[in-house]
């Protein structure tokens, strides 16, 4: 007797609808929900391997806990206890800030992710939280905090009405997008080039994106902020520069002329080995466009320059009047976002309000860069301790931040340690306290992040598409039972912290004018709320007050829970439309186009101009059966040419004497590792690439498929002293490494973990 059940897919940031055939408790086919009003059937090779991974039998059953040195099973009970007794003590003896918490990649793909972390790193209040921003995004919060005032204000490309898609790089064809939520972002490209738009790919590698492009530029990695500003110096010299009806909005068009004077076309050639007359056709091109979207991603983020380039992709589609125009980039604006507060000027975004203990990184966003955490654990010298306990939460920092065998022997020095995570891996086989999230069949799905960041207006909700089984828990509950552990509450009721949440919420909903709860009574409102459970009624909480939503009555159509409930494929809220000026929380109540850190940190671009890399240097690349660290372990996804394998041009190859499936030494600052060489045309020349995530060879690790063809960890030839300033943001694309043919005996022991598995 098999059912259907609806689940968004938690795997990337596509968040295609899915449909799920399920049998008993087992979810045995996953395909796209034709009728969701955002994805319309779209599905890829991991989405449809949703039910091999919600049954991979390497997922944790139970709690486990750390008992003279060896990892058992436990109940629920006896694991929060030990949270309480591990955490508590360490806080009450060298204070808050010795607790950190990493929150990795996943946090943002669930539910619990959404809800209880900032209730958690708040109620503890420690200045040490890590998560994957800083190996990722940063550098686009920063930009966005500096231009707008509001790190979360992300400006998205207009994919399905844009004529001129200038793309940096991202490749969407493999990682279906990041920043830029669109499921069948490939359909999309394809149909922007159908109605006669123009594709422009950025990237030193000829990816599958790069091949749909009508023009594509191998750019030398690390040098796309120099390209970018010659770009900026293009369309003023040529007056191309048109802020258009965004002009009473801006300020700063002045000043910022004169910033990029000295980054001429010729300037920057030979930095960026792109032909100055290239540079100037990418502008005019970008000018000339009816509408045109400049868009960066992981490429542009984790360099050397990375605000600096997240910040000249914005300039550049003011300068071309396409900021918040159908067709540019504009502000998507979620169900659960705030309720949208009347335009005018706001805080404004602050950096470095404090600074790491050891090598006095600034914060940004409140965060600390996640290439600092090991020696944030092993390094004693410093203003204040050490941390001693560590919360991680979806997170496998030991594979997917700089220097992984230096983290690892960190961790390994901590008083205690608690990671929630479904799996015994390289990062949370550490933990003195493991707490597994249930499967993803048995969770519930919103997409509170990628929402914000969609390039169309809609909402989704899935319920569980399969019962908890006995003995598992929540992961929501699993969070707020930590929260409370962790914070000197263990042992509350876990719908407490809820309950907490809507009070505070509501209490600051009525006190503010522009909010459709202003004047009223915060209990009468909370009795309104429905809901199975605390995070649904903080769900209902949120569409309600937010800017499609009921308002508790005010708006009887609008949104509630109950409504989204009745719309199971979701419900559409129009396509993407100007906000501005209304998303602006600068000082000046105005996008701030040259902000005071970016100017500051514009000599440092200049500096670049002169530097040439004396080597080969280091990029990454995706597979589309991959995500990052954790996807190894499910046979359907291995395979193939998904292989951590080192990609060199021939011409590189030929003058290091390496031959296509030897063996290679790559070493860099942090280390050495040896993999299999696949010699490619698809890099450019000085150019290698490998993808992250790998590494799964590590003992008292719990993935058995995934370590017989455990690859090596890239982020070992990183030392984590390399960081984008403003940001904190770790560079992992154009790092210098050295390549070598490794010993034949090496070859052999590297061959022989390739082969094909049955
Ligand atoms: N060299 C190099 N390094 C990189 C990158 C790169 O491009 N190059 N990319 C960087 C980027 S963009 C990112 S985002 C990071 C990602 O790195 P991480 O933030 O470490 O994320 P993942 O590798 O996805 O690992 C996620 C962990 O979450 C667990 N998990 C999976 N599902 C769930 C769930 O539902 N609940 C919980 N609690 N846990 C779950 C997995 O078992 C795994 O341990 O890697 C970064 N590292
Ligand atoms: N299949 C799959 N999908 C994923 C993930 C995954 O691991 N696998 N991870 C998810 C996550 S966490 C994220 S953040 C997104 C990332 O999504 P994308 O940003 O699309 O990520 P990548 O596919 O790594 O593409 C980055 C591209 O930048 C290029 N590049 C490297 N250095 C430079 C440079 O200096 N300049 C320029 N112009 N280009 C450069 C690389 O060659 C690469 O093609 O993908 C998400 N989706
Ligand atoms: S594109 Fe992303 S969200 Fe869609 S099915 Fe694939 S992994 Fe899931
Ligand atoms: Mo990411």
């Amino acid at each position: 007797m098999s059912r259907t059940a609806l689940r968004i897919c938690p795997l990337c940031e596509a968040t295609c609808g899915l449909t799920l055939t399920i049998d008993g408790t087992r979810v045995t086919a996953a395909r796209g929900d034709r009728h969701d009003v955002f994805s319309r059937g779209f599905i890829c090779p991991k989405g449809a391997s949703f039910g091999a991974l919600d049954a991979d039998p390497d997922r944790l059953r139970a709690p486990l806990v750390r008992e003279g040195g060896e990892l058992r099973e436990a109940t629920w009970e006896e694991a929060f206890d030990a949270v309480a007794a591990g955490i508590r003590p360490v806080v009450e003896r060298y204070g808050p800030h010795t607790v950190g918490v990493v929150l990795g990649n996943p946090t943002v793909h669930t539910v619990a992710g959404a809800l209880y972390p900032p209730v958690l790193v708040g109620a503890l209040g420690t200045r040490n939280l890590f998560t994957a921003s800083t190996v990722d995004q940063m550098p686009k919060h920063v930009s966005s905090g500096l231009l707008y005032g509001d790190a979360l204000a992300i400006p998205v490309p207009d994919l399905d009405r844009t004529d001129h898609l200038l793309l940096i790089g991202a490749n969407p064809l493999e990682s279906n997008g990041s920043l830029c939520t669109a499921p069948d972002f490939p359909g999309r490209l394809k149909a922007l080039k159908a109605r006669g738009g123009t594709l422009t790919v950025i990237d030193p590698r000829r990816t599958r994106t790069a091949r749909l492009a009508d023009r594509h530029v191998q750019i030398r990695p690390g040098t796309d902020a120099l390209l970018l500003a010659a770009m900026a110096y293009v369309l003023f010299e040529e007056d191309l520069a048109d802020p258009g009806e965004l002009t009473p909005h801006v300020q700063g068009l002045g000043e910022l002329r004169c910033a990029v004077r000295d980054f001429t076309p010729s300037a920057v050639a030979g930095a960026c080995d792109v032909d100055a007359d290239t540079i100037r056709a990418l502008a005019r091109e970008l000018a000339a466009a009816p509408t045109a979207a400049v868009y960066g991603r992981i490429g542009s983020c984790t360099v050397a320059h990375g605000t600096l380039a997240s910040w000249l992709v914005d300039v550049l589609n003011v300068l071309t009047g396409n900021l918040d125009r159908p067709g540019g980039a504009l502000f998507p604006q979620a169900a659960t976002d705030k309720t949208p507060r009347p335009a005018g000027p706001g805080r404004g975004f602050a950096l470095g309000r404090w600074h790491s203990r050891v090598s006095r990184h600034p914060e940004a966003k409140g965060e600390l860069p996640l290439a600092a955490l090991a020696e944030e654990i092993d390094t004693a010298t410093g203003d204040g301790e050490p941390i001693r306990a560590l919360i991680a939460v979806a997170a496998n920092p030991v594979l997917s931040a700089p220097d992984g065998d230096r983290l690892d022997k960190a961790l390994d020095s901590l008083d205690f340690m608690v990671s929630v995570d479904p799996y015994l891996n390289e990062t949370s086989r550490h933990a003195h306290v493991v707490l597994p999230p249930p499967p993803p069949a048995q969770s519930p799905h919103h997409d509170f992040a990628f929402n914000t960041l969609a390039v169309h207006n809609q909402v989704r909700y899935t319920r569980p598409a399969i019962p908890l089984e006995p003995g598992r828990m929540a992961e929501t509950e699993i969070l707020a039972r930590l929260t409370l552990a962790a914070t000197g509450m263990h042992g509350a009721d876990p719908s407490a912290v809820d309950a907490l949440v809507i009070d505070q919420t509501l209490g600051k909903a009525v006190r503010a004018e522009h909010s459709p709860a202003y004047g009223r009574d915060p209990r009468d409102l909370a009795a309104r709320l429905t809901g199975a459970d605390g995070p649904e009624r903080r769900l209902d909480m949120m569409l309600r007050l937010g800017p499609y939503g009921d308002g508790f009555g005010v708006q009887p159509d609008g949104l509630t829970l109950e409504k989204l409930l009745a719309h199971p494929h979701g419900i559409d809220l129009g396509p993407l439309e100007p906000r501005l000026p209304q998303p602006l929380k600068t000082r000046s109540g105005k996008v701030e186009l040259l902000p005071q850190p970016i100017a500051d940190d514009l000599p440092r671009l200049h500096a670049a101009l002169d530097q040439r890399p004396a080597g080969l240097v280091l990029v990454g690349r995706r597979h589309l059966r991959s995500s990052n660290s954790w996807l190894h372990n499910v046979p359907a996804l291995t395979g193939g040419s998904n292989r951590c394998t080192l990609h060199l041009h021939p011409e590189d190859a030929e003058r290091l004497g390496v031959r296509d499936g030897a063996a290679v030494r790559v070493k860099g600052a942090g280390g050495e590792v040896t993999t299999t060489a696949e010699v490619t045309d698809a890099v450019r020349r000085g150019v290698v690439s490998m993808p992250h995530g790998w590494g799964h060879d590590r003992p008292g690790t719990g993935l058995t498929h995934a370590a017989q063809d455990p690859g090596v960890n890239v982020n070992q030839l990183l030392d984590g002293s390399l960081l984008d300033p403003l940001s904190g943001n770790a560079v992992l694309n154009g790092v210098p490494v050295e390549v070598a043919p490794a010993h034949p005996s090496e070859t052999a022991r590297v061959t022989e973990k390739l082969t094909p598995l049955t």
